[in-house]
């Protein structure tokens, strides 16, 4: 029995098959967790959702790209790669499933040694995991009592940073903004939302960046997707980046928990 982690799919079913082959998940033993954005951009993400649908030990995160397609559906209007999900006959079925997802995962290994907290973009460090969690609870709590009006909410990059005496709408905002869009922090984990590549601008820096002492003391990792343009690499061995750029044509990456290691598949 093995657990894994799977980076951004974004469609490309071929490649999640391909990888599922090479690591012979056998689906009455293993289990699956993705780090969410399971569709757009790529060609197949129809295919995507019903497969994982279909075998209940596979999961994900939700991505920023998931919450997307959720707000089209709960708005019923198809965009671009989106439109076949939006229009599937079984639209309610999807929908259902997907807004049950949490925003956070975590797990331990078999030997109960290591923890592993599985987000799509990230976890600041001004959020202890259990903190964390509790955040994500509450905006799952929020999207199963009512879907639509946080999705049609959540769009915006205002406030810029966490402070607990948000309420409402701006809470929500902020907190999947944290787990879902993240990639650069600055002064008081202020969110850079607007730099997708891989190098800061002055004054922030990537949101793994911890203080050393807290990533270190106890055996926690964090594993992430989102950010393709890291193609994995943070230089800290207890934050590992899974997005290794399938959609554009570079890799689909697992991480096997247990052992640590990384099986990828070429696009
Ligand atoms: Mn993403």
């Amino acid at each position: 029995m093995s657990t894994y982690v799977i980076g951004d799919v974004h469609g490309c079913f071929d490649q999640l098959i391909n990888l599922l082959d090479k690591i012979d998940y056998d689906s009455q033993k293993d289990k699956i967790i993705l780090t969410g954005d399971l569709v757009n951009r790529g060609p197949e993400s129809l295919a995507v959702l019903n497969y994982c649908m279909a075998d209940k030990n596979i999961t994900s995160v939700l991505g920023n790209h998931d919450l997307y397609l959720l707000y089209l559906m709960s708005i019923n209007q198809g965009k671009g790669e989106l439109k076949p999900v939006v229009d599937a006959e079984n639209n309610m079925q999807i929908f259902e499933w997907l807004i049950k997802r949490p925003l956070l995962i975590q797990i331990s290994d078999q030997s109960n040694q290591n923890k592993f907290a599985i987000t799509h973009a990230g976890i600041p460090e001004i959020w202890p995991i259990e903190k964390a969690c509790e955040l994500a609870e509450e905006v799952s709590m929020a999207l199963t009592e009512n879907a639509s009006k946080i999705l049609r909410t959540m769009w915006g990059d205002d406030p810029n940073a966490w402070n607990e005496s948000l309420e409402g709408n701006d809470r929500y905002r902020v907190i999947i903004n944290y787990l879902t869009r993240m990639r650069f922090l600055g002064n008081a984990a202020s969110l850079d939302l607007k730099n997708t590549s891989a190098k800061a601008r002055e004054g922030f820096k990537p949101w793994f960046n911890y203080d050393s002492k807290s990533y270190q003391r106890m055996n926690q990792y964090y594993v992430f997707g989102h950010w393709a343009s890291l193609t994995g690499q943070t230089n800290n061995p207890h934050f590992i980046g899974l997005d290794t750029g399938c959609v554009w044509k570079d890799k689909l990456t697992a991480l096997r928990i247990d052992d640590l290691k990384k099986i990828s598949v070429q696009y």
